[in-house]
């Protein structure tokens, strides 16, 4: 069986266990926080999501993760057999990684410390999240999924990644990212609907107050120093 390593209040986390419970593949749950040994023993950058499989293989990397269940268990497929759809459904992962994900996580320090953001850096965020929301107007379709008629990986990796975006853009920015892109919120509350994101999102709140405590602890720590 699969175990999946790290904790529900991570959105790279959730993508994968998404893609695990809708695949209905069995796989257990460890729970390990950012800096434990545990975690940096089989997470080679020490960050979670981690899998370990029943052979004992450890690999991290979100995208990654999601590429090899896909390899392995391709029923209930995520996804499309032609090359080049496959390739859209990847450049919209992508994008949505490199263009959204990760500059909104250069704001989550300054939302956890309680600190104003850096007029420079709210700059370079705009800039590149404003690339985000040109590239992905053009590439999703919404009719219904983000690549069209069936829900492949980008659905589920674009829906973890908006949870990030909607929730520091707004706080840090006063900015509504995602209604810049006709159909993206519409789309996000279809997605939000389903069994199986319900079930993540109620773990993620029962590991929030935890989660909450590890950053509080580690803040301390850097300020007694
Ligand atoms: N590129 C990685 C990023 C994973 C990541 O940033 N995980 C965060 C939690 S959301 C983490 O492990 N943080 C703990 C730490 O940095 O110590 C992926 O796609 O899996």
């Amino acid at each position: 069986m699969i175990t999946l390593h790290g904790f529900a209040a991570s959105n790279y986390y959730n993508l994968v266990k998404h893609v695990l419970l809708y695949k209905g593949l069995p796989f257990k749950e460890n729970l390990l926080y950012g800096g434990s040994e545990e975690l940096l023993a089989i997470s080679l950058a020490g960050k979670v999501p981690v899998i370990t499989t029943a052979q004992g293989f450890n690999l991290s990397e979100s995208s990654v993760i999601c590429d090899f269940i896909e390899e392995t268990y391709p029923e209930s497929a995520l996804y499309p057999e032609n090359a080049e759809e496959r390739a859209v459904v990847r450049q919209m992962m992508k994008m949505a990684e490199l263009y959204f994900e990760l500059p909104s996580r250069r704001l989550i320090a300054y939302a956890l410390s309680g600190t104003a953001v850096p007029e420079s850096i709210a700059v370079e965020v705009r800039q590149v999240l404003s690339r985000g929301i040109t590239a992905l107007s053009r590439l999703c379709k919404f009719s219904p999924w983000v690549a069209g008629k069936e829900l492949t990986m980008a659905d589920i990796y674009l829906y973890y990644v908006n949870t990030i975006v909607s929730a520091f853009g707004s706080s840090q920015l006063n900015w509504d990212v995602l209604a810049e892109i006709q159909g993206m919120k519409e789309w996000s509350t279809a997605m939000s609907q389903s069994a199986i994101a319900q079930k993540v999102e109620a773990d993620r709140q029962a590991n929030m107050p935890e989660f909450m405590q590890q950053v509080t602890a580690k803040i301390n720590a850097v300020s007694a120093k």
